[in-house]
């Protein structure tokens, strides 16, 4: 499995370096479709107690490819960038509570509607705003790349209200129930789900919903007929076999616990950790198998930047200061989106989501890195190499025997630094819907709502990961400088 993920990178570096060639090689087609989902958008798509991803539409979809003979990799992250994965060929569908609109028709195919929808103003429980009109200066939460945030926008004007946004719906429940925001604007049956299950929020137009419409199953402009035609094909079969109604009351006509586990495995820590160990181990091994590598890597490729930013070649140093430029201005998110979003649609060749954090680790960590190797080189008394050519040692040999050995151990606290930022940066790439140890923690809060005790597990876990990398890299710098 390592070897599979770490190919790609490879293959992904030297696409970078401009090996075009290489890349091609690499094209080989998915024997499977990738479709992407929300991660947490319950009763439609969410996690049950042993983290599979189950609701309605995971069961239709389910249901559409065992009657169609296909297999697929299910992509689980925020709406928003699972959405702009189909938009940018990453992914071949999504299916996601996502609502058929005529600007989503210009990007995307859809399928025949499947559930109906209609958009809710929604406040914290017993809250005594009643109109629109007063929530003038007031905050609404919305949620990054909605229907419902931008038919929230489009009262924004007239009602005066200031927009906060977000990547998912929990999150977003939960600064209304806090009271950070007066108001936020969600689809219908998924907040009439959350209340029902206990959520403290109130719909405000409950027979009124703006925007009515349908969700529907939706893949890139243009490509992917036969998945359309299947969706649309066994829609119409379950509706009239009653599998379709099946699926929809196993849903709507029982509680959430009975898929998210009981509210004893989620009240107590200990509870927590035993309902949950796999899920927490799995995040755990993700975060260090992507620490591991990322710190291998960003390590030679910043040793590599760093020589050349000091050698004799004005043309390599000149590279060097540039990507070093480049890969340390842009932020880590950036970095991520633009390589697991952007980048495929113009290559035209899928990216993993591990390889493209991997490759994100490496670009960035490893230009701190080439920085701070470039100056511990630089650090080393200038009368060095000069009296260590003047002893007759070419360029490369004073390098290799004088200055990089002198300057290694200059550079060895800065290492153990990059290192350590490396493992913390890892938790941004839950943003790509990499299941490392933020992203574990994200899912667990939507199923049991135990932010509290949930993140102080995650924070402490991190910790002690820290703690001994810390540890090694210790034991490692006085074996140095033995
Ligand atoms: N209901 C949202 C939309 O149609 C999608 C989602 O939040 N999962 O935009």
């Amino acid at each position: 499995m390592v070897n599979q993920r770490v190919k790609p990178i490879l293959v992904a570096l030297a696409l970078f370096l401009g090996l075009f060639a290489f890349g091609q090689r690499a094209n080989a087609a998915e024997p499977n479709y990738v479709i992407s989902t929300d991660a947490t958008y319950a009763p439609f798509d969410f996690q049950d107690k042993n983290n599979e991803y189950i609701g309605i539409d995971q069961d239709i979809l389910k249901e559409v490819a065992k009657r169609n003979h296909f297999t697929y990799t299910l992509k689980p992250m925020s709406f928003n960038a699972a959405a702009q994965m189909v938009a940018n060929g990453q992914a071949d569908g999504i299916i996601a509570g996502m609502a058929i609109t005529d600007e989503r028709k210009q990007v995307y195919d859809v399928s025949d509607p499947y559930y109906k929808t209609g958009v809710a103003w929604i406040t914290k429980k017993g809250s005594k705003i009643n109109s629109l009109s007063e929530l003038k200066g007031k905050t609404v939460a919305l949620k990054s790349g909605t229907a419902a945030s931008n038919y929230g926008l489009s009262l924004q004007k007239k009602y005066g209200f200031k927009v906060k946004y977000f990547n998912d719906t929990d999150t977003m429940y939960n600064d209304v129930a806090n009271g950070n925001s007066a108001a936020t604007f969600e689809d219908m049956p998924v907040i009439q789900y959350a209340i029902k299950n206990g959520l403290k929020l109130e719909i405000k137009n409950p027979n009124n919903p703006g925007n009515a419409g349908a969700y529907g199953f939706f893949v890139k402009k243009g490509q992917n007929p036969q998945l359309i035609a299947d969706f649309n094909k066994t829609l119409k079969e379950m509706k009239a076999d009653g599998t379709y109604q099946k699926i929809v009351d196993k849903y709507l006509k029982s509680d959430q616990k009975t898929f998210t586990g009981s509210t004893e495995d989620n009240k107590t820590t200990w509870g927590i950790l035993k309902s949950n160990k796999t899920a927490f181990f799995n995040g755990l091994v993700e975060t260090i198998e992507l620490t591991v590598f990322a710190i291998i890597l960003a390590s030679l490729w910043g040793i590599l930047l760093g020589t050349m930013g000091v050698s004799q070649s004005k043309f390599l140093r000149g590279l060097s200061n540039t990507i070093i430029y480049a890969f340390r201005g842009l932020p880590l998110m950036v970095l991520a989106f633009f390589i697991y979003i952007g980048l495929p649609g113009v290559i035209g060749t899928k990216i993993p989501a591990f390889t493209a954090g991997l490759l994100t680790l490496i670009l960035n960590e490893g230009a701190y890195t080439g920085a701070f190797v470039r100056g511990g080189f630089e650090a080393v008394d200038r009368g060095q190499m000069e009296a260590a050519q003047s002893l007759g040692l070419p360029y490369g040999k004073a390098m290799s025997k004088v200055i990089i050995p002198q300057g290694l151990k200059i550079m060895v606290p800065s290492f153990v630094n990059q290192f350590i930022i490396t493992l913390k940066d890892t938790s941004i790439l839950s943003a790509i819907g990499i299941l490392e140890l933020t992203q574990t923690g994200t899912l667990i809060v939507a199923r049991n709502s135990q932010g509290f005790r949930v993140w102080a597990i995650i924070g402490i876990m991190y910790m002690i990961v820290i703690t001994l990398l810390t540890w090694l890299s210790n034991w490692l710098e006085k074996r140095l400088n033995k």
